[in-house]
């Protein structure tokens, strides 16, 4: 009578674990944590290679999301590529008051599916946003995505180049 009850709950664990996987690669979704702790669909923010690196800035005098131009390479997505790890992008803040970092698609075209993310970074701090990558398969179609700072409209942003 055990084992019988045993298995079925088993199953029913199967069940359960079966399906959140099947949520988690539906949804997809950016996570945004630190390094330690973080983790996007199931792979520590610590097995994976830093991506791309933003620092917010002083240049010439005016608040800026460093560096201006960036270009994330998707091409290699076989054997000796990426293997579909997710992106992972460091943000630091190394200006005195809280910034934002805005990620989205630099057109007014950009469908509801296209990414955005949108966190904010106190003073001195450093976060981390790992991405699937099939949150990336429908960025527009150009490709290009546009870093901002969503609390100061006169903060310099940054153009995001993604090859695919
Ligand atoms: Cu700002």
């Amino acid at each position: 009578m055990h084992k019988v009850l045993l298995s079925v709950l088993f199953s029913l664990i199967l069940v359960a674990a079966g399906s959140s996987v099947a949520l988690a690669f539906q949804a997809g979704g950016a996570v945004v944590g630190d390094l330690e702790t973080g983790s996007v669909i199931g792979q520590p923010f610590t097995t994976l290679d830093v991506d791309l690196e933003y620092t917010a800035l002083m240049i010439g005098g005016k608040k800026a999301w460093y560096p201006g131009t960036s270009i994330l390479d998707l091409r290699n997505q076989g054997t000796g590529g990426r293997r579909g790890q997710p992106v992972l992008i460091k943000v630091t803040n190394a200006l005195d008051g809280v910034h934002g970092f805005s990620l989205s698609a630099d057109s007014a075209f950009a469908g509801p599916t296209s990414l955005q993310v949108a966190i904010t970074v106190e003073a001195g701090e450093t976060k981390y946003i790992g991405i699937p990558m099939v949150d990336l398969t429908y960025v527009t179609a150009s490709g290009n995505m546009k870093v901002k700072c969503q609390l100061h409209a006169a903060h310099l942003g940054s153009n995001l180049l993604i090859l695919k």
